[in-house]
């Protein structure tokens, strides 16, 4: 499977990207044929580097971000895909994503082994695992179409990312329970970017003392298409998770692009 570049390299691959852009929005010209038949070998040479990134602008599309600021909650979300893009990618993922069996398909809750409630993978850096409900994930080579979802997600977000967790719900039985994502070698000061592919969920926040002091969950729709922002100090407050939705028959990939300090 094709590795990405590292972090530093990438920016020269979206720097070509944008040439091949500029490339192909070149007019037919009768007057120079040599032109256009260089143009089209370097088009279809280019084709074979790219995957996502013939659907996937780079160019960063105006979005409508919806802002929540309060009691601690510092998130944002928007659909940052369009119809055709997202039907294209999931279909994508759905064939490069490699997912977890065995051990790595289990958690350990309060001592007992359970399988885990949907189909989980991770993908990044070499060398990158993270560690949670005491397993340790290692990560495979970025695949082509997580690749060019993580620098799409990067400059909505206008930061780094090392790791992405990818959790598959085959439905709506399918669900992931409450936790907070404030592991130690999460860099805190970089937001988790949590994009939807598939079907739409409701995702709850739940505040730690939400009795203590009369706070409301807080519902937000996942939409496909949408990056969710959660920003600091939302995880060190809040519990998220994603409860089964019965009349959910499709399925829905979420990858959470993390930075990891390890
Ligand atoms: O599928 C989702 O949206 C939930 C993902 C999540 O909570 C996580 O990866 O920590």
């Amino acid at each position: 499977m094709p590795s990405s570049p590292p972090a530093k390299k990438r920016k020269s691959c979206i720097e070509n990207y944008f040439q091949v852009q500029q490339k192909s929005a070149k007019p037919d010209s009768k007057v120079n044929e040599k032109n256009d038949k260089d143009n089209e070998k370097n088009d279809k040479d280019n084709e074979k580097d790219v995957t996502l990134s013939d659907i996937i602008s780079k160019k960063l599309t105006q979005v409508e971000w919806t802002l929540i600021n309060e009691n601690n909650l510092n998130i944002s979300y928007a659909v940052i895909l369009r119809a055709d893009q997202r039907f294209a990618i999931f279909n994508q993922l759905e064939s490069e994503i490699e997912y977890f069996t065995g051990e790595l398909a289990k958690v350990k809750v309060f001592g007992k082994i359970y399988n885990i409630p949907r189909q989980q993978s991770a993908y990044g850096d070499p060398g990158i695992t993270y560690r949670y409900s005491g397993t340790t994930v290692p990560s495979k080579p970025w695949c082509p179409g997580l690749a060019n979802l993580r620098d799409l997600v990067e400059q909505y977000a206008g930061v780094r990312y090392n790791f992405v967790l990818v959790n598959r719900y085959k439905d709506g039985d399918d669900k992931m329970g409450d936790h907070k994502d404030d592991e130690k070698e999460l860099d805190p000061n970089v937001p988790i970017a949590s994009l939807t592919l598939g079907a739409e969920r409701d995702f709850i926040f739940k505040h730690q003392d939400r009795k203590k002091n009369n706070l409301e969950n807080v519902k937000i729709l996942l939409k496909d298409g949408m990056l969710l922002l959660m920003k600091k100090p939302t995880n060190t407050f809040w519990y998220h998770g994603l409860p089964p939705r019965k009349s959910c028959h499709q399925p829905r990939i979420n990858l959470t692009f993390r930075q990891i300090l390890n």
